[in-house]
């Protein structure tokens, strides 16, 4: 199972009163071509989209704040998790796309290899789904799926994918003209 399946299967289930905050490079650009637009495609920022979705979250309470974020990313960023479980918005809910690698600048591999994610999170305070296992039927994957984006609370669904060189083209967008995409959908 590729990351990009998962995105796929996340979009197909979406109510509409989500906005989704994606890591830069591959994993926004496969956000931009398989969600309904507009999201908040990060296009830089590395390690920062779970404060850019704390802080969405918060400023915006009615809404679902989706996080989806590579591996990369999240080691990048880890000590925003501990502020995440502290403040703990419960329209918050984060996906983390493990691939192992920094797929976008060309699969160099990550150390996400030694993480156990349920002990991490765990270790954290943040509630957490069982991982997303690369041979995970898909029933299996839309269930967790479905239970993290329903929880009632703050929740993160850790999910280990194969890795594959981005085939996407990038957003053709500039970061000023996402966020006011985003401004006016929210008119
Ligand atoms: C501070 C910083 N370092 C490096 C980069 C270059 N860079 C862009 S995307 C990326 C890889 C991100 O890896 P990951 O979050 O695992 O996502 P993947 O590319 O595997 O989908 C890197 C290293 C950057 N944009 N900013």
């Amino acid at each position: 199972m590729y990351g990009f399946e998962i995105i796929q299967e996340l979009a197909s289930v979406l109510s509409g009163n989500e906005v989704i905050v994606s890591s830069n490079g591959n994993i926004s650009r496969q956000v931009y071509h398989y969600c309904p637009q507009p999201q908040i495609y990060l296009r830089g920022s590395m390690g920062l989209p779970v404060s850019v979705g704390l802080g969405l979250a918060l400023a915006r309470p009615e809404t679902q704040i989706l996080i989806i974020l590579g591996d990369g990313n999240l080691l990048m960023g880890l000590g925003s998790l501990s502020t995440t479980s502290y403040v703990r918005p419960s329209n918050l809910k984060i996906l983390i796309l493990d691939n192992g690698v920094y797929a976008t600048t060309g699969l160099q591999n990550t150390t996400s290899g030694t993480l156990n994610y349920p002990a991490l999170l765990d270790g954290f305070g943040l509630s957490n789904i069982v991982p997303i296992l690369r041979n995970d039927s898909i029933e299996d994957i839309k269930d967790k799926i479905q239970i993290w984006l329903h929880s009632p609370e703050l929740s993160v669904l850790p999910a280990l994918v194969d890795a594959k060189a981005p085939t996407l083209s990038n957003i053709p967008l500039h970061p000023e003209e996402i966020s006011a995409l985003q401004r006016g959908s929210n008119d």
